[in-house]
């Protein structure tokens, strides 16, 4: 899905702004991880990543052009942002106007229906959504590779969620611009009938962010670099998986990508330690599972939170196993979801 189009295009000929938009974007989950940048300005990554979007825990985003050129205003959760948040929703706009070439500031309000800030990947979501409604508001027209490039600039891993069900993120050429940095969709064998069992130990917001986390990670874990060579192998290993719908060779591999990018952060100095006591007993109840013969395989982002991969017809038992497991668990079960889209009759 290569294209020429160049991400800074100004407003079609004849198209005039729309000056509102609201755009849904769901988070995703990554099987191939993306963990380490090359460049934080333009957000590239040392390596590649895969991930599955989910039909759950959606973000909307609406983006309405206000008067004047001043701050742009941000609501999250019905709440004024501040701080970091802040401080990155308006670099993505700056970044948007600076395309568009319309200085008029934005208002921006968006609801996020995960629990934030608890490795669910809320900024994916946040992040695709506030980059197709601002896209759409300041007039800039984007096909989805381009929209990904975009989204990728707020957050990484927001490139993967502008599109459905799988997806891969190019860390893109060594020497290259943000050109080559993007996501596209990845074929998958409808037998593969896949869900994600998220299982939420901890819903309340994490110690060290993931930028900063994966900053440190980079800079001192004598395990970085290795992790990062078998990842591009797995990452060849996943693809030919889930071509023919090998579902317990998809789920191996996650999980030995995981676990290597976990391995990774606890080697950083000082160490990065997301997972926690209730992580691993959920860990024992997927080895159990696999013991008495289902297939689920566990996987762990920047927290201490596990999605399970299994098959659509197994992810009831295992919800059932997990809760038994880890009562203080909040469980939910996903399938695969659409890529980011706009509401029309917000339009
Ligand atoms: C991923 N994570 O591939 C990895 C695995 C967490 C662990 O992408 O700095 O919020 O905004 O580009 O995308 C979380 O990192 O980081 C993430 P930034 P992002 O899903």
């Amino acid at each position: 899905m290569r294209t020429d189009r160049p991400d800074t295009a100004t407003p079609s000929p004849g198209r005039s702004t729309t000056g509102t938009a609201v755009a849904v974007a769901h988070p995703n989950v990554a099987l191939i991880k993306y963990w380490g940048k090359r460049d934080e300005q333009l957000v590239l990554p040392w390596t590649d990543s895969l991930s599955m979007t989910l039909d759950i825990f959606p973000t909307t985003t609406s983006v309405r052009l206000a008067a004047g050129d001043g701050d742009d205003t941000v609501t999250l959760d019905g709440a004024p942002a501040e701080g970091e948040a802040l401080r990155r929703v308006r670099a993505f706009l700056a970044l948007v106007r600076d395309r568009s070439g319309i200085r008029r500031r934005a208002v921006v309000e968006s609801v996020n229906t995960a629990p934030t800030g608890a490795g669910l990947a809320s900024s994916a979501s946040g992040f695709a959504a506030l980059a197709l409604a601002a896209a759409t508001a300041y007039g800039l027209d984007l096909d989805a590779t381009a929209l990904s490039r975009l989204a990728r600039r707020g957050s990484g891993s927001a490139a993967r969620s502008v599109f459905g069900g799988f997806a891969v993120w190019h860390a893109g050429t060594a020497t290259g611009t943000d050109e080559s940095s993007y996501a596209e969709p990845v074929p998958v064998r409808k037998e593969l009938d896949p869900a994600l069992v998220v299982a939420v130990v901890d819903a309340g917001p994490k110690a060290v962010s993931s930028r900063a986390a994966m900053r440190r990670t980079v800079d001192t874990s004598p395990l970085y670099r290795s992790w990062a060579a078998s990842s591009g192998a797995d990452l060849v290993d996943l693809r030919a998986a889930l071509a023919r719908g090998d579902l317990e060779a998809v789920g191996e591999i996650a999980e030995r990508n995981a676990f290597g990018m976990h391995a990774a952060m606890l080697a950083a100095r000082p160490a990065v330690r997301y997972l926690s006591p209730a992580t691993f007993t959920v860990l024992d109840s997927v080895l159990r599972l696999r013991r008495e013969g289902t297939a689920a395989f566990a996987t762990m982002d920047a927290g201490p939170n596990v999605k399970v991969l299994c098959r659509r017809a197994d992810a009831g038992r295992v919800a059932e196993a997990v809760r038994a497991a880890e009562a203080g668990a909040q469980v939910h079960i996903a399938g695969p979801g659409p890529g980011v889209r706009l509401l029309d009759e917000d339009r």
